[in-house]
This record gives structure tokens, C-alpha cells and sequence, in this order.
């Protein structure tokens, strides 16, 4: 397999350190929804990485005390035993990737920058800022992984394993992730920043997250993944998702904001379809997140203001427009909006850099 490298053990037993990555949420505009095999999307999908929406991971490293490694995970200064337990699990899954994993005893300590009520998904941040040690380990104790796009793309492969839209995290800015046809260097492997050719209206999208409701998920997004095995739709929104996929590229690039607000619309709404066409269905909208759309879907019809939005696997509206019509569209937030969001109220969050190095 790719990346299985069994020269990436440790010769003696001089080996600790401390690595700290803080890795961005980010939000998909064409939907990773449905999967083939291991950790391998059914379609290619596009995200732009957040701002102010990040997981800050800092790892320590020892040499192993018994004969396997150990994990202990905090976050926020907490236990998290069932966490713990899925990173051991994700750990041995690497064991032909990072050999030297069972050499050591680890201690990883996990914080979000976002408010731990807000209902974000946490699972891209985390993952990839996970991702972003390991690979650090082999930069640093092994002397691979020396050129920063050769680096990135292997976090962006093992962030995938840990969880598919983590994958999209690795990068700043508009992130594709997923083979499209005709466009090179893209993959189901790992993820790539569309960098060259993005039009200026599309540098500085804003995203104002109006939180409708904070809870825990009724459905995991595994499962929601795994029902779409059994979708009676699911061909045909793979192909609408490639289609869309190919098409977003090109809106990327020619500045078309119509199209973009067209495709960004119909995804979250498909993507919301897939889960109530799934058996069993199941339902994530609430009737705030209903309002909201036809709010904002009134508004744009009446100001001919350049305001979207988009769903992620839950209640909560992601309100995407230019930085340009900011004032406005914070108008019309604190005016209609308001009315429908919980008392947690909103994020006003933005497309962001990527990944930073902190230690
Ligand atoms: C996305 N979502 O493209 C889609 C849209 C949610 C809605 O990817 O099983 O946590 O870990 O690979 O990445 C959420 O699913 O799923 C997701 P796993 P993941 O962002």
C-alpha cells in the first residue's frame, strides 16, 4: 500500500519529543456523502478551510515502557476514555504506515478554539491536527517527509483514514478532495488546494455559522455514510456530485457567483435528501434551519445581495457570502436572522489559512 514504509522503527530507545499542530475545521460546499471500501469517498468533494475554527493537538512521545504503546488523551484537560479508545484503534490501523507507533507511550492533549457547545464538527480538525504529529515524528526523528508538499499530502492521507472530511482540513483556503475527472493531481487518497486560478470574489468568502441547535448527532455520520449503501438515489447523486464537482471548479474560477450560490444550495439540500431517502430515514433539519433557508432565499430574491447557504450534517445554517456585501448581510443577520438561532447565537468565521505549526 502507499506510505507502508517498515524502515520507520526507531534502531534504539532514545526517542521523545513534543509536537504541537493547530489544524481548522472546514466546510464542504460539494458533499462527501457515501463510501467505497476503507475510508475511500464515492465522490470527489470541495471545501474551503475555516479561520477561526480550529483543534490545537499537542503530543508527547516516549519510548515505550511495556511491550506495546499506551495512549493517554485529555480534552480540554479532561479523560476521554471512549475517545481514547478509537485513537488506540486508529493507531494500530497505521501500524505499516508508522512502525514506530508501537514503540512509544503517548500522551495527547486536545482543545478546540470554537465553543465546545457549538455543534461543530470537530472530527476534520481533530483528525488532521492528529495527522500533523505523526507525520512530525517521522520529519524529525527520521529525516523524511523534508519537502512541506510531500509532508502535507501524507497528513492528508492518514487524516483521511481517521476521517474522510479531515482530509480537506490540511490546507488553507479551497481544498478538493476526491478524483474529478480532467483535473490533475487530484485523488480519493488524499486532498489538494485548488491554489492557482481562484477568482478574487472567492478569497474572502465569509462564513457566519447561525447555530439552530447544539446537541450531539441523533445519527453518526458513519452511519449516515453507511446508508448510503442501500439508497435507492445513491447512483444517481454520485453522479450529480461529480458533475457538481467539475462544475464548482470551473464557478472557482470564472467568479460565477449565480452558478456557485446554484450548486452550494442544491448539495446541502441533496445532501439532506440523501439522509431522508436513507432506511432507515432519518432527519437532522430542525423547522429553525426551514425558516432560515426561506429567509435567506427571500432576501436574496428582494436585495439581489450574493447570500447563500449550506448544511452540514446537522440543524445548523452556514451563511456564505463575499466579504464585500459584509455590512449588509450583518444587517440582515441582526434584524430576521436572529429570531431563529439558539441562545449560543452565531460564529462569524471566514475562509482561513490551514495548519499551524505551534511547537
Ligand atoms: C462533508 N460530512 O463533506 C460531509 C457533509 C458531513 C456532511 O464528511 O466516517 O466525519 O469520519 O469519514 O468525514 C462528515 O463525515 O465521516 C462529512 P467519516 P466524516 O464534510
Amino acid at each position: 500500500m502507499l506510505y507502508d514504509n517498515p524502515g520507520l522503527k526507531f534502531k534504539d530507545k532514545n526517542c521523545s519529543g513534543e509536537i504541537v499542530w493547530q489544524s481548522p475545521s472546514n466546510i464542504a460546499l460539494v458533499k462527501y456523502w457515501g463510501k467505497k471500501g476503507f475510508q475511500i469517498p464515492s465522490n470527489p468533494s470541495i471545501s474551503f478551510s475555516l479561520n477561526k475554527s480550529n483543534s490545537e493537538t499537542r503530543l508527547k512521545f516516549n519510548p515505550a515502557k511495556g511491550n506495546d504503546f499506551t495512549v493517554n488523551f485529555t480534552f480540554d484537560g479532561t479523560p476521554q476514555p471512549d475517545f481514547e479508545k478509537k485513537i488506540i484503534t486508529y493507531f494500530k490501523s497505521l501500524n505499516k504506515i508508522f512502525p514506530f507507533i508501537e514503540q512509544l507511550d503517548f500522551e495527547i492533549e486536545s482543545k478546540n478554539t470554537f465553543p465546545h457547545s457549538a455543534g461543530i464538527a470537530s472530527s476534520a480538525s481533530g483528525m488532521s491536527a492528529l495527522a500533523l504529529t505523526l507525520c512530525d515524528i517521522e520529519r524529525y526523528c527520521f529525516n523524511k517527509l523534508t519537502r512541506l508538499e510531500d509532508f502535507f499530502q501524507k497528513a492528508s492521507f492518514i487524516a483521511r483514514l481517521g476521517s474522510g472530511s479531515a482530509a480537506r482540513s490540511l490546507y488553507g483556503g479551497w481544498v478538493v478532495w476526491g478524483a474529478i475527472e480532467g483535473m490533475e493531481g487530484t485523488s480519493d487518497l488524499y486532498g489538494i488546494p485548488i491554489k492557482n486560478y481562484i477568482h478574487s470574489d472567492f478569497l474572502n468568502y465569509q462564513d457566519t455559522i447561525l447555530l439552530v441547535e447544539t446537541g450531539t448527532k441523533k445519527v453518526s455520520s458513519r452511519v449516515g455514510h453507511d446508508l448510503m449503501n442501500s439508497n435507492l438515489f445513491a447512483k444517481d447523486r454520485f453522479a450529480q456530485a461529480r458533475q457538481n464537482a467539475k462544475r464548482m471548479v470551473e464557478v472557482l474560477k470564472t467568479g460565477d457567483i449565480d452558478e456557485f450560490i446554484r450548486i452550494t444550495e442544491s448539495e446541502a439540500l441533496t445532501l439532506h435528501a440523501m439522509m431522508m431517502t436513507s432506511e432507515p430515514s432519518f432527519l437532522l433539519i430542525k423547522p429553525e434551519t426551514v425558516s432560515i433557508i426561506e429567509e435567506i432565499r427571500a432576501y436574496r430574491e428582494k436585495t439581489k445581495t450574493p447570500v447563500c447557504f449550506t448544511l452540514d450534517a446537522g440543524p445548523n445554517v452556514h451563511l456564505l457570502y463575499p466579504k464585500s456585501v459584509k455590512a449588509q448581510v450583518k444587517e440582515f443577520i441582526n434584524d430576521t436572522l436572529i429570531q431563529y438561532v439558539s441562545k449560543n447565537g452565531f460564529i462569524d468565521d471566514e475562509i482561513g489559512p490551514g495548519p499551524r505549526k505551534m511547537m
